[in-house]
C-alpha cells in the first residue's frame, strides 16, 4: 500500500517559491499602498488587534490547563494569578490597543462605560473601536470554539479623549470589522469594505496568513441556526418561517436546510459564511430584543455579510441602518444569504 503524498505544511511552503504566502501584515500593507493618503493608523491598529488576538489565542488553547495549573487558590506555576478567560482578553484588547496609540475610545462588552484611552487629538487616536472581547464565553469551560468580535469607526469628536457619541454611530459608518474564531484553527476576518478575507494563525510562525481571500457566501444555503428551546415565545411570523423550512425539507429526499446551532455566534456565522445559511437571534414575548448586542456583535456581523453578498437585518430593518441609542442595546438577528433572510422577513411582515 502506498502512502498519499505528504501535503506541504504552511511553514514549508513557505520556504517553496510555487506557492504564495501572504501573512496579515503584508497583505494590509499592500492594501495601504493602494490609498495614497493613507497614514499608516489604521494598519497599525490591525497589528494591535492581531497581536491581542495571537496573545487571547495562546491562553484559549491552554484554556483546559489552567484550572490544574492554578489549583493552589488560582495561582499558576509562574505564581501569577490565573483569570477568568473574559477577563483575560478584555485586558488583552484593551491594553494592545492602549499601546499602540491608535484608539481614541474603546467600548467592550465587558465595561459599563466607554474608555477613553488616551488625551490625545484626533491625530494619535483618531478611531473609536467596539469589542466583544470573548463572545460564547459560557462555552469555554466544554472545549467549544469562541471568539472575539470588533468594529472600528472613525472618530467623531476632533479633541482630547474620545467619548460615546465616537461610539454610537450606526453600523454604515464602520470603517472595519471583523472577528477572530478560536476553533480546531485560530482564524482572523475581516473586512474594510472592500471584500471580506480570512487569515488562519500558523502557530509555529505566531503569524496569521492569507488562507481565505475573498470570501463569498455560497448561492445556496446550507444551514439554519436558532435556539430551538425559545420557539414557543417567539413571533407568529418567525414560526410560521420554521414550519415553511420544515415543509420545504420534508418535501425533498434530503433536507435542503440542516439544522445546526452551536450557541458561539462566531463559530456559527463562520459555519453559515463558509457554506452557506441564516444565524437567527430572535426578539421573545419575555426579552422583546433579543441578547445579541448592536455595536458588538450585530453590527461588525452585518457589515462582514453583506460584504460576502449576504444581509443581516432584525427582522424588519436593515442592522446597519439603526441609528444606536445606547452602548449596550440589544437587537434580534436576521443574518446570512439574502434569499432566506428575505423569506423569513416575509413571513414576520405578514404575521407579526
Ligand atoms: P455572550 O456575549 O454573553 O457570550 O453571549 C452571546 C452568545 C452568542 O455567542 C450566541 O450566539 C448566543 O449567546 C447563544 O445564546 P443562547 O444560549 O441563548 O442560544
Ligand atoms: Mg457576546
Amino acid at each position: 500500500m502506498s502512502l498519499p503524498a505528504a501535503q506541504p505544511t504552511l511553514t514549508g511552503a513557505a520556504m517553496t517559491e510555487d506557492r504564495k504566502i501572504l501573512t496579515l501584515q503584508q497583505f494590509i500593507s499592500s492594501e495601504e499602498k493602494l490609498h495614497p493618503e493613507a497614514t499608516g493608523e489604521f494598519s497599525q491598529l490591525m497589528r494591535d488587534i492581531s497581536l491581542a488576538a495571537r496573545i487571547v489565542s495562546r491562553e484559549v488553547n491552554r484554556a483546559g490547563l489552567s484550572f490544574i495549573l492554578g489549583e493552589a487558590n488560582l495561582i499558576n506555576v509562574q505564581g501569577e494569578s490565573v483569570q477568568k478567560l473574559d477577563v483575560y482578553a478584555e485586558n488583552a484588547f484593551l491594553s494592545a490597543l492602549r499601546l499602540g496609540g491608535m484608539v481614541g475610545v474603546y467600548g467592550s462588552e465587558e465595561q459599563d462605560d466607554v474608555v477613553p484611552l488616551a488625551e490625545c487629538d484626533q491625530r494619535h487616536g483618531k478611531y473609536a473601536v467596539l469589542i466583544d472581547p470573548l463572545d460564547g464565553s459560557s462555552n469555554i469551560d466544554v472545549n467549544v470554539s469562541i471568539g472575539t468580535i470588533f468594529s472600528i469607526y472613525k472618530r467623531i469628536s476632533v479633541q482630547g479623549a474620545g467619548n460615546l457619541e465616537d461610539c454610537l454611530q450606526p453600523g454604515l459608518q464602520q470603517v472595519a470589522a471583523g472577528y477572530v474564531l478560536y476553533g480546531s484553527s485560530t482564524m482572523l476576518v475581516y473586512t474594510t469594505g472592500n471584500g471580506v478575507n480570512g487569515f488562519t494563525l500558523e502557530p509555529s510562525l505566531g503569524e496569521f496568513i492569507l488562507s481565505h481571500p475573498g470570501l463569498k457566501l455560497p448561492a445556496k444555503p446550507r444551514f439554519y441556526s436558532i435556539n430551538q428551546a425559545v420557539m414557543a415565545d417567539v413571533s407568529e411570523g418567525l414560526k410560521d418561517y420554521i414550519v415553511d423550512v420544515e415543509a420545504r425539507n420534508a418535501s425533498v429526499d434530503k433536507p435542503l436546510l440542516n439544522a445546526r446551532y452551536i450557541g458561539s455566534l462566531v463559530a456559527d456565522f463562520h459555519r453559515n459564511l463558509l457554506q452557506g445559511g441564516i444565524f437567527i437571534y430572535p426578539g421573545t414575548q419575555k426579552k422583546p430584543q433579543g441578547k445579541l448586542r448592536l455595536m458588538y456583535e450585530a453590527n461588525p456581523m452585518a457589515f462582514l455579510i453583506e460584504q460576502a453578498g449576504g444581509m443581516a437585518t432584525d427582522g424588519r430593518r436593515r442592522i446597519m441602518d439603526i441609528a444606536p441609542e445606547a452602548l449596550h442595546q440589544r437587537t434580534p438577528l436576521f443574518i446570512g444569504n439574502s434569499s432566506e433572510v428575505e423569506r423569513v422577513m416575509s413571513f414576520i411582515v405578514k404575521n407579526g
